[in-house]
């Protein structure tokens, strides 16, 4: 009867319906969506961190409307990607407990540093470009929560390419020091956008499942390959130069060849030793902390409620 249902289900799968939270569904199927959407929530949640960084240090007020705009943006992804979570039949507690005690993943992009300003536009120029190339796929992936809430992050998230690339363009044709800034952002955040796509096909453990499952449209090395190929002539019209020496466009394939990326250091970030892995995880954990009394009163409060609707 197992082999049955899997049946259906795949046929429904290959003709592009939607599956819904009431549906039979594989366990494995079950298990990957979990772990894909919580990771990506958990990527948005930690990912407020580094642009928080800069909030009360934007140099314009119009910048910082933008920037708290953006950072209060990613929450609500969190927040709503969370609740695509939860529909497959697993708490928030339990999903925060993952991130808390490094069970769970959070995209490695996250582990880095922002020193200056323009790290603020590199972020949402080169990381808000990789996720929406990443994510603009996962709004026809095969869960309907997941791909309808994919939808309106993706509008967001292309709010936040523009921001990015208009404030790199400041930069860019500001100062000599504004320019040098530019490019030292860039120098750093080209190799980890890089790395957000995930390891090389050969490597990727969930890529060929998730493909039949239509939960991934594209391999990673293919997303890597099409960023690479709109974000090369994005750093030309800045002036800018892509940090990679072997980097060249190939006239026959009509795509850039890139030099190697060192997955030394995607490893090193993944196992929690990245520049700042133990920062963003302290910082989680603080304000889950600091939040237990808003929940136990949200909890109370809900409580009271219900026994006073029962007199
Ligand atoms: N970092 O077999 P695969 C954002 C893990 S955008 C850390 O290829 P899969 C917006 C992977 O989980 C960032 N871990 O796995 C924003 C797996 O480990 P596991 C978030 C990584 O799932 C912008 C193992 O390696 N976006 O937040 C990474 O088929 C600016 C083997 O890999 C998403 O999460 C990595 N870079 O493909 C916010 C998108 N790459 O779980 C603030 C949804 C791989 O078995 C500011 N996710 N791993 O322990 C996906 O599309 C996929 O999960 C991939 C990985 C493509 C990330």
């Amino acid at each position: 009867q197992e082999a049955a249902l899997q049946g259906r289900f795949q046929e429904r799968v290959d003709a592009e319906e939607k599956i819904e939270p009431r549906d039979w569904m594989p366990e494995g199927y079950r298990r990957t969506l979990v772990r894909q959407i919580s990771q990506h929530a958990h990527s948005e949640i930690v990912g407020m961190l580094p642009e928080g960084n800069w909030i009360t240090r934007a140099p314009t007020l119009r910048r910082k409307v933008a920037l708290l705009a953006k950072v209060q943006d990613e929450g609500g992804h969190g927040l709503y990607l969370y609740s695509a979570a939860e529909t497959l039949g697993v708490s928030r507690d339990e999903l925060v407990g993952q991130l808390l005690s490094g069970k769970a993943k959070y995209s490695s992009i996250f582990n880095y540093p922002t020193p200056t300003w323009a790290d603020i536009g590199a972020i949402g120029w080169l990381v808000d470009g990789a996720a929406i190339m990443n994510q603009v796929p996962l709004c026809r992936c095969s869960y309907g929560p997941y791909a309808r809430a994919m939808v309106r992050i993706c509008r967001e998230e292309s709010f936040h390419q523009r921001q990015g690339y208009e404030l790199m363009l400041a930069l860019a044709q500001g100062t000599a020091a504004q320019k040098r800034m530019a490019q030292d952002a860039l120098n750093r955040w080209w190799w980890p956008s890089l790395m957000m796509f995930g390891p090389s096909d050969d490597q990727s453990a969930h890529s060929a499942q998730n493909m039949a499952w239509k939960i991934k449209r594209f391999s990673n090395d293919e997303l890597r390959q099409r960023f690479v190929d709109a974000t090369v002539p994005q750093a030309e019209f800045l002036g800018l130069t892509i940090p990679d020496p072997e980097l060249r466009f190939n006239a026959e394939t009509g795509h850039y060849e890139f030099g190697a990326i060192d997955w030394t250091e995607f490893n090193e970030i993944l196992k929690g030793n990245g520049p700042c892995n133990r920062e963003r995880i302290e910082a989680r954990r603080k304000a889950w902390d600091d939040g237990a009394w808003v929940r136990e009163a949200a909890v109370a409060h809900a409580t009271k409620r219900k026994q006073r609707a029962l007199k």
